[in-house]
């Protein structure tokens, strides 16, 4: 019997490739992690992806040559970034092969350095399509599902998201206060806890208008 198989090796994959939901004010900088879960049959040495989003509501830092930073698992020096001028095609890989990404590795691969462009209340899909992994030998090619994410552009106090501060964002945010629950967008005083204080921030805001920043 012939064997058409001319690498015994198998095709690099991984449990999933996924991109994290985030949210954002307008204006604000945020770093979308792309992580990888459970590397399988590698180590991977070049990954390949595109990322569609809304290029209205979010901007890659393409002028600042910024747009794509290191991940836990590409932290290596000789791992390089390329970016399509679409702003939605990225390679990435290293020349080093001690540097590839081992199998049973899970981590963040790159973040993705975001402007928020869009206004309050938009939000728009972040997913991966033609995901491609490439072993070291460059012919052991191989894919991953893709899971992904939402992003949303938010207003600080307003935690119900109906685009306008009221006392029902700060109802809620006292509700959470009790609850334990976390939101950002319920984080007035950024200590990344959502306490009886930022619910009295909110109330005060609509009470007194002041302005939230
Ligand atoms: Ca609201
Ligand atoms: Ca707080």
């Amino acid at each position: 019997m012939l064997s058409l198989c001319l690498h015994a090796s198998a095709n690099p994959t991984a449990d999933s490739m996924s991109i994290m939901s985030a949210a954002g004010e307008r204006g604000e900088i945020v770093h979308v992690p792309i992580n990888i879960v459970n590397v399988v049959s590698g180590p991977i040495q070049t990954i390949r992806f595109d990322v569609l989003y809304d290029h209205s509501i979010l901007k890659l830092d393409c002028d600042g040559n910024n747009a794509i930073l290191n991940g836990d698992l590409t932290a290596g020096i000789n791992w390089t970034f390329i970016l399509g001028t679409n702003e939605q095609s990225i390679t990435f890989g290293t020349s080093d092969q001690s540097e590839a990404i081992r199998n049973s590795s899970t981590g963040s691969v790159i973040l993705l350095n975001f402007t928020v462009i869009g206004t309050t209340g938009q939000a728009t899909p972040l997913e991966l399509s033609d995901i491609e992994f490439s072993d070291p030998s460059g012919y052991n090619l191989g894919t991953a599902p893709a899971i992904n994410g939402t992003f949303a552009v938010y207003r600080l106090g307003d935690v119900n998201g109906d685009g306008e501060i009221t006392s029902a964002d700060a109802a809620i945010a006292l509700q959470m206060a009790v609850s334990g629950e976390y939101s950002k967008m319920a984080d007035i005083s950024g200590d990344n806890h959502v306490t009886s204080l930022d619910a009295l921030m909110i109330q005060q805001a609509v009470t007194d208008s002041i302005i939230i920043d």
